[in-house]
Protein backbone atom coordinates (compact mmCIF):
# COMPACT_ATOMS: atom_id res chain seq x y z
CA UNK A 1 0.00 0.00 0.00
CA UNK A 2 1.50 3.02 -0.84
CA UNK A 3 -0.54 6.77 -0.75
CA UNK A 4 1.16 9.05 -1.89
CA UNK A 5 4.51 8.06 -1.48
CA UNK A 6 7.04 10.73 -0.43
CA UNK A 7 9.35 10.35 -3.31
CA UNK A 8 6.41 11.00 -5.92
CA UNK A 9 6.74 14.71 -7.44
CA UNK A 10 3.71 16.94 -6.83
CA UNK A 11 1.61 17.28 -9.81
CA UNK A 12 1.63 21.10 -9.23
CA UNK A 13 5.78 20.49 -9.38
CA UNK A 14 6.06 18.77 -12.56
CA UNK A 15 3.11 21.84 -14.27
CA UNK A 16 5.41 24.48 -12.93
CA UNK A 17 8.98 22.63 -14.35
CA UNK A 18 6.81 21.83 -17.72
CA UNK A 19 5.72 25.13 -17.78
CA UNK A 20 8.91 26.64 -17.43
CA UNK A 21 10.27 24.27 -20.07
CA UNK A 22 7.42 25.27 -22.43
CA UNK A 23 8.37 28.68 -22.43
CA UNK A 24 11.77 28.41 -23.26
CA UNK A 25 10.97 26.07 -25.87
CA UNK A 26 8.76 28.65 -26.99
CA UNK A 27 10.92 31.60 -27.27
CA UNK A 28 13.40 29.50 -29.30
CA UNK A 29 11.16 28.51 -31.36
CA UNK A 30 9.02 32.53 -31.95
CA UNK A 31 12.03 34.73 -31.02
CA UNK A 32 9.62 37.09 -30.78
CA UNK A 33 7.88 35.65 -28.03
CA UNK A 34 11.01 37.07 -26.03
CA UNK A 35 10.28 40.87 -26.83
CA UNK A 36 7.24 39.84 -25.75
CA UNK A 37 8.21 38.92 -22.33
CA UNK A 38 10.58 41.97 -22.05
CA UNK A 39 7.76 44.39 -22.47
CA UNK A 40 5.51 42.74 -20.01
CA UNK A 41 8.14 42.89 -17.92
CA UNK A 42 8.99 46.69 -18.18
CA UNK A 43 5.58 47.47 -17.78
CA UNK A 44 4.91 45.31 -14.70
CA UNK A 45 8.05 46.62 -13.15
CA UNK A 46 6.63 50.09 -13.74
CA UNK A 47 3.54 49.77 -12.21
CA UNK A 48 4.55 47.65 -9.12
CA UNK A 49 6.87 50.83 -8.37
CA UNK A 50 4.67 53.86 -9.39
CA UNK A 51 1.46 52.13 -7.87
CA UNK A 52 1.77 50.90 -4.54
CA UNK A 53 -1.72 50.00 -4.07
CA UNK A 54 -1.67 47.44 -6.73
CA UNK A 55 1.71 46.13 -5.59
CA UNK A 56 -0.18 45.52 -1.85
CA UNK A 57 -3.05 44.45 -3.37
CA UNK A 58 -0.78 41.27 -5.25
CA UNK A 59 0.91 40.87 -2.11
CA UNK A 60 -2.28 40.32 0.23
CA UNK A 61 -3.41 37.54 -2.26
CA UNK A 62 -0.52 36.13 -3.02
CA UNK A 63 -0.49 37.18 -6.90
CA UNK A 64 2.95 39.13 -7.09
CA UNK A 65 4.16 35.33 -6.38
CA UNK A 66 3.07 34.07 -10.00
CA UNK A 67 3.02 36.96 -11.96
CA UNK A 68 5.92 36.55 -13.92
CA UNK A 69 5.63 32.70 -14.38
CA UNK A 70 1.40 33.02 -15.41
CA UNK A 71 1.32 32.10 -18.26
CA UNK A 72 -1.38 30.51 -20.92
CA UNK A 73 -0.98 27.95 -24.16
CA UNK A 74 -3.34 27.13 -26.58
CA UNK A 75 -3.55 23.96 -28.92
CA UNK A 76 -5.64 22.41 -31.56
CA UNK A 77 -6.24 18.93 -31.50
CA UNK A 78 -7.89 16.72 -34.43
CA UNK A 79 -9.28 13.63 -32.70
CA UNK A 80 -11.46 12.55 -30.00
CA UNK A 81 -8.47 9.70 -28.79
CA UNK A 82 -6.21 12.80 -28.80
CA UNK A 83 -8.21 15.05 -27.14
CA UNK A 84 -8.84 12.16 -24.33
CA UNK A 85 -4.89 11.69 -24.28
CA UNK A 86 -4.06 15.09 -23.95
CA UNK A 87 -6.59 15.08 -21.00
CA UNK A 88 -4.85 12.00 -19.71
CA UNK A 89 -1.63 14.16 -20.19
CA UNK A 90 -2.31 16.89 -18.43
CA UNK A 91 -3.71 15.10 -15.11
CA UNK A 92 -0.14 14.23 -14.44
CA UNK A 93 0.66 18.13 -13.86
CA UNK A 94 -2.48 18.07 -12.27
CA UNK A 95 -4.59 19.03 -14.66
CA UNK A 96 -8.26 19.46 -15.12
CA UNK A 97 -10.57 20.21 -17.94
CA UNK A 98 -12.47 23.53 -16.68
CA UNK A 99 -15.18 25.26 -18.62
CA UNK A 100 -16.98 24.34 -22.29
CA UNK A 101 -16.02 27.36 -24.88
CA UNK A 102 -18.09 26.76 -28.61
CA UNK A 103 -16.42 28.94 -30.98
CA UNK A 104 -18.64 28.11 -33.89
CA UNK A 105 -21.09 30.76 -33.72
CA UNK A 106 -17.77 33.21 -34.36
CA UNK A 107 -17.21 31.24 -37.37
CA UNK A 108 -14.47 28.61 -36.42
CA UNK A 109 -15.02 25.24 -36.22
CA UNK A 110 -13.69 23.97 -33.24
CA UNK A 111 -15.24 23.83 -29.59
CA UNK A 112 -12.76 24.20 -26.82
CA UNK A 113 -11.84 23.58 -22.99
CA UNK A 114 -9.17 25.30 -20.20
CA UNK A 115 -6.99 22.78 -18.70
CA UNK A 116 -5.91 24.07 -15.70
CA UNK A 117 -5.10 23.47 -11.79
CA UNK A 118 -8.11 24.09 -9.95
CA UNK A 119 -7.51 24.20 -6.04
CA UNK A 120 -6.27 27.94 -4.60
CA UNK A 121 -2.97 26.16 -3.52
CA UNK A 122 -1.85 24.75 -6.44
CA UNK A 123 -2.85 27.81 -8.73
CA UNK A 124 -0.57 29.47 -6.44
CA UNK A 125 2.49 26.91 -6.98
CA UNK A 126 1.56 27.27 -11.33
CA UNK A 127 -1.63 29.16 -12.49
CA UNK A 128 -0.11 27.10 -16.06
CA UNK A 129 -3.47 26.83 -18.19
CA UNK A 130 -4.03 25.66 -21.60
CA UNK A 131 -7.04 26.24 -24.27
CA UNK A 132 -7.45 23.28 -26.03
CA UNK A 133 -9.97 23.09 -29.18
CA UNK A 134 -10.76 20.13 -30.96
CA UNK A 135 -11.57 20.59 -34.73
CA UNK A 136 -15.31 19.60 -35.35
CA UNK A 137 -15.23 17.52 -38.69
CA UNK A 138 -18.90 17.54 -38.74
CA UNK A 139 -18.66 20.90 -39.50
CA UNK A 140 -16.35 20.27 -42.88
CA UNK A 141 -18.86 20.24 -45.45
CA UNK A 142 -17.27 18.67 -48.35
CA UNK A 143 -16.93 14.71 -47.73
CA UNK A 144 -14.09 14.34 -50.03
CA UNK A 145 -12.18 16.50 -47.85
CA UNK A 146 -13.82 15.29 -44.47
CA UNK A 147 -12.20 12.16 -45.74
CA UNK A 148 -8.97 13.55 -46.16
CA UNK A 149 -8.55 15.09 -43.09
CA UNK A 150 -9.57 12.41 -40.68
CA UNK A 151 -7.46 9.77 -42.94
CA UNK A 152 -4.18 12.03 -42.46
CA UNK A 153 -5.05 12.62 -38.46
CA UNK A 154 -6.06 8.19 -38.24
CA UNK A 155 -2.24 8.21 -39.40
CA UNK A 156 -0.59 10.29 -36.73
CA UNK A 157 0.55 9.99 -33.30
CA UNK A 158 0.95 12.86 -31.53
CA UNK A 159 2.53 11.39 -28.53
CA UNK A 160 5.69 9.92 -27.61
CA UNK A 161 5.69 6.36 -26.56
CA UNK A 162 7.41 6.55 -23.40
CA UNK A 163 5.28 9.71 -22.68
CA UNK A 164 2.41 7.35 -22.76
CA UNK A 165 3.94 4.56 -21.03
CA UNK A 166 4.91 7.36 -18.30
CA UNK A 167 1.31 8.63 -17.83
CA UNK A 168 0.08 4.99 -17.79
CA UNK A 169 2.68 4.32 -14.52
CA UNK A 170 1.24 7.77 -13.33
CA UNK A 171 -2.17 6.09 -13.45
CA UNK A 172 -1.40 2.79 -11.96
CA UNK A 173 1.00 3.39 -9.18
CA UNK A 174 -0.75 7.48 -8.34
CA UNK A 175 2.44 9.33 -9.16
CA UNK A 176 6.15 9.74 -10.71
CA UNK A 177 9.76 9.82 -8.72
CA UNK A 178 11.71 12.66 -9.38
CA UNK A 179 13.56 10.48 -12.32
CA UNK A 180 10.64 9.81 -14.00
CA UNK A 181 8.85 13.31 -14.09
CA UNK A 182 12.03 15.02 -15.91
CA UNK A 183 11.47 12.35 -18.40
CA UNK A 184 7.92 12.46 -18.82
CA UNK A 185 8.33 17.05 -18.65
CA UNK A 186 11.30 15.77 -21.88
CA UNK A 187 8.71 13.74 -23.64
CA UNK A 188 5.49 15.75 -23.17
CA UNK A 189 7.17 18.41 -24.61
CA UNK A 190 7.57 16.84 -28.04
CA UNK A 191 3.79 16.94 -28.37
CA UNK A 192 3.85 20.75 -28.62
CA UNK A 193 6.79 21.28 -30.34
CA UNK A 194 6.77 23.06 -34.01
CA UNK A 195 7.18 20.52 -36.87
CA UNK A 196 8.57 22.29 -40.26
CA UNK A 197 7.80 18.74 -41.87
CA UNK A 198 3.89 18.76 -42.96
CA UNK A 199 2.28 15.43 -43.12
CA UNK A 200 0.24 16.38 -46.77
CA UNK A 201 1.36 17.10 -50.33
CA UNK A 202 1.39 20.58 -50.68
CA UNK A 203 -1.82 20.65 -53.28
CA UNK A 204 -3.82 18.42 -50.47
CA UNK A 205 -2.97 21.04 -47.97
CA UNK A 206 -4.21 23.77 -50.53
CA UNK A 207 -7.30 22.47 -50.11
CA UNK A 208 -7.41 21.91 -46.79
CA UNK A 209 -6.67 25.59 -46.16
CA UNK A 210 -9.23 26.78 -48.60
CA UNK A 211 -12.04 24.92 -46.51
CA UNK A 212 -10.58 26.85 -43.53
CA UNK A 213 -7.66 28.03 -42.56
CA UNK A 214 -7.63 26.45 -39.33
CA UNK A 215 -8.50 23.08 -40.71
CA UNK A 216 -5.06 22.96 -42.38
CA UNK A 217 -3.48 24.03 -39.32
CA UNK A 218 -4.46 21.04 -37.77
CA UNK A 219 -4.50 18.26 -40.03
CA UNK A 220 -1.41 19.06 -42.28
CA UNK A 221 1.28 18.80 -38.94
CA UNK A 222 2.69 16.39 -37.45
CA UNK A 223 1.45 17.45 -33.95
CA UNK A 224 -0.89 19.85 -31.90
CA UNK A 225 2.17 23.24 -32.11
CA UNK A 226 1.54 25.34 -29.00
CA UNK A 227 0.58 28.53 -30.84
CA UNK A 228 0.90 31.07 -28.62
CA UNK A 229 2.04 31.62 -25.14
CA UNK A 230 0.34 34.35 -23.18
CA UNK A 231 2.39 36.59 -20.53
CA UNK A 232 -0.07 38.17 -18.02
CA UNK A 233 0.38 42.07 -17.97
CA UNK A 234 -0.58 44.40 -14.96
CA UNK A 235 -1.33 46.90 -17.68
CA UNK A 236 -2.73 45.96 -20.91
CA UNK A 237 -3.44 49.23 -22.90
CA UNK A 238 0.53 50.11 -21.72
CA UNK A 239 1.49 46.94 -23.50
CA UNK A 240 -0.87 47.61 -26.39
CA UNK A 241 0.80 51.57 -26.97
CA UNK A 242 4.02 49.64 -26.40
CA UNK A 243 4.00 46.82 -28.63
CA UNK A 244 4.12 49.28 -32.05
CA UNK A 245 7.80 50.85 -30.25
CA UNK A 246 8.91 47.54 -30.65
CA UNK A 247 7.82 47.03 -34.11
CA UNK A 248 5.02 44.85 -33.19
CA UNK A 249 1.66 45.47 -34.67
CA UNK A 250 -1.34 44.75 -32.06
CA UNK A 251 -4.91 43.51 -33.21
CA UNK A 252 -7.31 46.67 -33.45
CA UNK A 253 -8.76 46.28 -29.91
CA UNK A 254 -8.11 44.74 -26.67
CA UNK A 255 -10.59 42.10 -26.39
CA UNK A 256 -13.02 41.90 -22.80
CA UNK A 257 -13.95 44.84 -20.53
CA UNK A 258 -13.12 48.18 -20.96
CA UNK A 259 -9.87 50.04 -18.67
CA UNK A 260 -11.25 50.31 -14.93
CA UNK A 261 -9.93 50.95 -11.93
CA UNK A 262 -11.51 47.51 -10.61
CA UNK A 263 -10.15 45.11 -13.59
CA UNK A 264 -12.61 42.35 -14.09
CA UNK A 265 -12.38 38.86 -15.65
CA UNK A 266 -9.92 39.53 -18.47
CA UNK A 267 -8.45 41.71 -21.78
CA UNK A 268 -6.16 40.20 -24.32
CA UNK A 269 -4.71 41.99 -26.88
CA UNK A 270 -2.63 39.64 -30.11
CA UNK A 271 -0.23 40.45 -32.80
CA UNK A 272 -0.60 38.44 -36.08
CA UNK A 273 0.76 34.84 -37.08
CA UNK A 274 4.18 34.85 -37.92
CA UNK A 275 4.80 33.34 -41.79
CA UNK A 276 6.63 30.13 -41.25
CA UNK A 277 8.56 28.08 -43.67
CA UNK A 278 6.85 24.26 -43.96
CA UNK A 279 7.98 20.96 -46.52
CA UNK A 280 4.91 19.46 -47.87
CA UNK A 281 5.75 15.87 -48.67
CA UNK A 282 6.18 16.15 -52.30
CA UNK A 283 9.14 19.10 -51.75
CA UNK A 284 12.37 18.84 -50.49
CA UNK A 285 13.11 22.15 -49.38
CA UNK A 286 11.18 23.81 -47.21
CA UNK A 287 9.44 25.76 -50.24
CA UNK A 288 5.98 25.90 -48.45
CA UNK A 289 4.53 28.49 -46.09
CA UNK A 290 1.91 28.38 -43.15
CA UNK A 291 0.92 31.01 -40.43
CA UNK A 292 0.32 29.31 -37.40
CA UNK A 293 1.99 30.92 -34.11
CA UNK A 294 1.02 33.99 -32.92
CA UNK A 295 1.77 36.34 -29.63
CA UNK A 296 -0.63 37.42 -26.97
CA UNK A 297 -0.66 39.03 -23.79
CA UNK A 298 -3.53 39.49 -21.09
CA UNK A 299 -4.42 41.66 -18.03
CA UNK A 300 -6.31 39.65 -15.51
CA UNK A 301 -9.24 40.93 -12.78
CA UNK A 302 -12.20 39.60 -10.59
CA UNK A 303 -13.52 36.00 -11.33
CA UNK A 304 -17.50 37.43 -11.60
CA UNK A 305 -20.35 35.61 -9.75
CA UNK A 306 -22.74 34.27 -12.52
CA UNK A 307 -24.99 38.21 -11.26
CA UNK A 308 -22.02 39.77 -12.43
CA UNK A 309 -20.96 37.68 -15.45
CA UNK A 310 -24.72 38.27 -16.55
CA UNK A 311 -24.36 42.22 -15.87
CA UNK A 312 -20.75 41.99 -18.25
CA UNK A 313 -22.46 40.16 -20.74
CA UNK A 314 -24.95 42.23 -21.15
CA UNK A 315 -22.94 45.34 -20.98
CA UNK A 316 -20.46 43.97 -23.89
CA UNK A 317 -23.39 42.68 -26.17
CA UNK A 318 -25.19 45.95 -25.70
CA UNK A 319 -21.58 48.10 -26.87
CA UNK A 320 -21.11 45.52 -29.39
CA UNK A 321 -24.76 45.77 -31.30
CA UNK A 322 -24.41 49.89 -31.12
CA UNK A 323 -21.34 49.31 -33.24
CA UNK A 324 -23.37 46.98 -35.15
CA UNK A 325 -20.20 45.24 -37.22
CA UNK A 326 -17.52 43.55 -35.41
CA UNK A 327 -14.48 45.74 -33.74
CA UNK A 328 -11.89 46.69 -36.53
CA UNK A 329 -9.27 49.56 -37.19
CA UNK A 330 -11.58 51.89 -38.75
CA UNK A 331 -14.50 51.64 -35.85
CA UNK A 332 -11.81 50.78 -32.45
CA UNK A 333 -11.61 54.58 -30.99
CA UNK A 334 -15.92 54.58 -31.37
CA UNK A 335 -15.77 50.74 -29.83
CA UNK A 336 -13.80 51.92 -27.05
CA UNK A 337 -15.88 54.80 -26.29
CA UNK A 338 -19.50 52.72 -26.43
CA UNK A 339 -17.86 49.89 -24.33
CA UNK A 340 -16.61 52.90 -21.73
CA UNK A 341 -20.08 54.51 -21.77
CA UNK A 342 -21.96 51.01 -21.29
CA UNK A 343 -19.80 49.82 -18.45
CA UNK A 344 -20.64 52.72 -16.27
CA UNK A 345 -23.00 50.53 -15.32
CA UNK A 346 -20.63 48.02 -13.81
CA UNK A 347 -19.56 49.22 -10.54
CA UNK A 348 -16.32 50.35 -10.49
CA UNK A 349 -14.75 49.57 -6.55
CA UNK A 350 -14.29 46.73 -5.08
CA UNK A 351 -16.73 47.54 -1.99
CA UNK A 352 -19.33 47.87 -4.07
CA UNK A 353 -18.80 45.10 -6.29
CA UNK A 354 -18.27 43.11 -3.09
CA UNK A 355 -21.59 44.21 -1.50
CA UNK A 356 -23.83 44.01 -5.03
CA UNK A 357 -22.20 40.46 -5.36
CA UNK A 358 -20.69 40.26 -8.43
CA UNK A 359 -17.91 39.07 -8.19
CA UNK A 360 -16.04 35.88 -5.88
CA UNK A 361 -13.45 37.12 -3.00
CA UNK A 362 -11.22 35.66 -0.78
CA UNK A 363 -11.30 36.76 2.96
CA UNK A 364 -8.81 37.34 5.38
CA UNK A 365 -8.48 38.09 9.25
CA UNK A 366 -7.35 41.24 9.75
CA UNK A 367 -4.58 42.56 12.26
CA UNK A 368 -7.45 43.90 14.36
CA UNK A 369 -9.27 40.01 14.06
CA UNK A 370 -6.53 38.06 15.22
CA UNK A 371 -5.94 40.73 17.90
CA UNK A 372 -9.11 40.26 19.17
CA UNK A 373 -9.32 36.39 19.20
CA UNK A 374 -11.06 35.13 22.43
CA UNK A 375 -10.62 38.78 24.10
CA UNK A 376 -13.35 40.02 22.33
CA UNK A 377 -16.92 39.02 21.75
CA UNK A 378 -17.08 38.72 18.02
CA UNK A 379 -19.92 38.70 15.56
CA UNK A 380 -20.96 35.95 13.74
CA UNK A 381 -21.84 37.51 10.25
CA UNK A 382 -19.67 37.97 7.73
CA UNK A 383 -20.70 41.40 7.04
CA UNK A 384 -20.33 42.10 10.65
CA UNK A 385 -16.82 40.82 10.93
CA UNK A 386 -16.30 42.79 7.93
CA UNK A 387 -17.61 46.50 9.08
CA UNK A 388 -15.92 45.71 12.52
CA UNK A 389 -12.50 45.56 11.01
CA UNK A 390 -11.95 41.78 11.60
CA UNK A 391 -12.06 40.64 8.18
CA UNK A 392 -11.42 42.37 4.84
CA UNK A 393 -11.58 40.57 1.16
CA UNK A 394 -9.54 40.54 -2.08
CA UNK A 395 -11.42 40.02 -5.11
CA UNK A 396 -10.52 36.28 -6.42
CA UNK A 397 -8.51 36.21 -10.27
CA UNK A 398 -10.19 35.02 -13.06
CA UNK A 399 -8.38 31.90 -14.10
CA UNK A 400 -10.67 31.28 -16.93
CA UNK A 401 -11.24 32.62 -20.94
CA UNK A 402 -14.24 34.34 -22.34
CA UNK A 403 -15.78 32.97 -25.79
CA UNK A 404 -16.46 36.40 -27.10
CA UNK A 405 -12.80 37.23 -26.56
CA UNK A 406 -11.70 33.89 -27.61
CA UNK A 407 -13.23 33.62 -31.03
CA UNK A 408 -11.63 37.71 -31.24
CA UNK A 409 -8.55 36.25 -31.22
CA UNK A 410 -9.01 33.50 -33.53
CA UNK A 411 -10.29 35.94 -36.30
CA UNK A 412 -7.64 38.31 -36.05
CA UNK A 413 -5.18 35.42 -36.48
CA UNK A 414 -7.22 33.70 -39.60
CA UNK A 415 -7.85 36.51 -41.37
CA UNK A 416 -11.39 38.11 -42.37
CA UNK A 417 -11.54 35.81 -45.28
CA UNK A 418 -12.44 32.79 -43.27
CA UNK A 419 -15.52 33.70 -41.63
CA UNK A 420 -17.94 31.02 -42.31
CA UNK A 421 -21.29 30.08 -40.63
CA UNK A 422 -21.96 26.92 -39.41
CA UNK A 423 -25.89 26.05 -38.88
CA UNK A 424 -24.47 23.08 -36.14
CA UNK A 425 -25.27 24.15 -32.88
CA UNK A 426 -22.92 23.79 -29.85
CA UNK A 427 -22.70 20.68 -28.28
CA UNK A 428 -20.73 20.09 -24.88
CA UNK A 429 -21.84 16.59 -24.46
CA UNK A 430 -20.47 15.22 -27.92
CA UNK A 431 -17.31 17.39 -26.43
CA UNK A 432 -17.10 15.26 -23.07
CA UNK A 433 -17.57 12.37 -25.32
CA UNK A 434 -14.40 12.55 -26.94
CA UNK A 435 -12.62 13.91 -24.03
CA UNK A 436 -14.09 10.70 -22.21
CA UNK A 437 -14.64 13.15 -19.07
CA UNK A 438 -17.26 16.14 -17.90
CA UNK A 439 -15.66 19.58 -17.58
CA UNK A 440 -15.76 20.79 -14.68
CA UNK A 441 -17.83 24.28 -13.74
CA UNK A 442 -15.55 27.35 -12.71
CA UNK A 443 -17.82 29.13 -11.39
CA UNK A 444 -18.51 26.54 -8.53
CA UNK A 445 -14.54 26.24 -8.24
CA UNK A 446 -14.91 29.71 -7.28
CA UNK A 447 -17.43 29.74 -4.80
CA UNK A 448 -15.51 26.94 -3.89
CA UNK A 449 -12.21 28.78 -2.52
CA UNK A 450 -14.70 31.53 -1.57
CA UNK A 451 -16.13 29.10 1.00
CA UNK A 452 -12.91 27.63 2.17
CA UNK A 453 -11.66 30.80 2.53
CA UNK A 454 -14.67 31.73 4.76
CA UNK A 455 -14.12 28.53 6.56
CA UNK A 456 -10.49 29.30 7.44
CA UNK A 457 -11.65 32.79 8.71
CA UNK A 458 -13.87 31.04 11.39
CA UNK A 459 -10.99 28.17 12.48
CA UNK A 460 -8.47 31.56 13.20
CA UNK A 461 -10.63 33.36 14.65
CA UNK A 462 -12.08 30.40 16.93
CA UNK A 463 -15.49 30.86 15.75
CA UNK A 464 -18.07 27.97 15.01
CA UNK A 465 -18.98 29.38 11.92
CA UNK A 466 -19.46 32.60 10.18
CA UNK A 467 -22.82 33.40 8.71
CA UNK A 468 -23.48 35.01 5.29
C1 LIG B 1 -7.05 29.72 -29.14
C2 LIG B 1 -7.64 31.10 -29.15
C3 LIG B 1 -8.25 31.47 -27.80
C4 LIG B 1 -7.66 32.91 -25.77
O1 LIG B 1 -6.77 33.38 -25.06
O2 LIG B 1 -8.83 33.27 -25.69
C5 LIG B 1 -7.27 31.91 -26.79
C6 LIG B 1 -6.40 29.34 -30.43
O3 LIG B 1 -6.17 30.19 -31.29
O4 LIG B 1 -6.11 28.13 -30.60
O5 LIG B 1 -6.16 31.51 -26.73
NI1 LIG C 1 -4.88 32.85 -25.75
Amino acid sequence: MSHNSPSFVSPSEIRARFSSYMSDMYQNEVPLYGDLLDLVSSVNNKVLAEQPEIKAHLQRTGEIERLSMERHGAIRVGTAAELATIGRLFAVMGMSPVGYYDLSPAGVPVHSTCFRAIHENELQTSPFRVFTSLLRLELIDDPELRQLASETLAKRNIFTPRAIELIEQFETEGGLNTEEADEFIKEALETFRWHTKATVTAAEYDKLHAQHRLIADVVAFKGPHINHLTPRTLDIDQIQAGMPTRGITPKAVVEGPPRRNCPILLRQTSFKALQEKVAFTDQHGTDGSHTARFGEIEERGAALTPKGRTLYDELLNAARNELGEFPNEENSQRYIELLESYFKDFPDNYEEIHNQGLAYFRYFVTKKGYGAIEKTELPSNLNDLIAGGFIEYEPLVYEDFLPVSAAGIFQSNLGDNSQAHYSISSNQTQFQEALGQKVLDELSLYADTQKRSIHECATFLKLQQINL
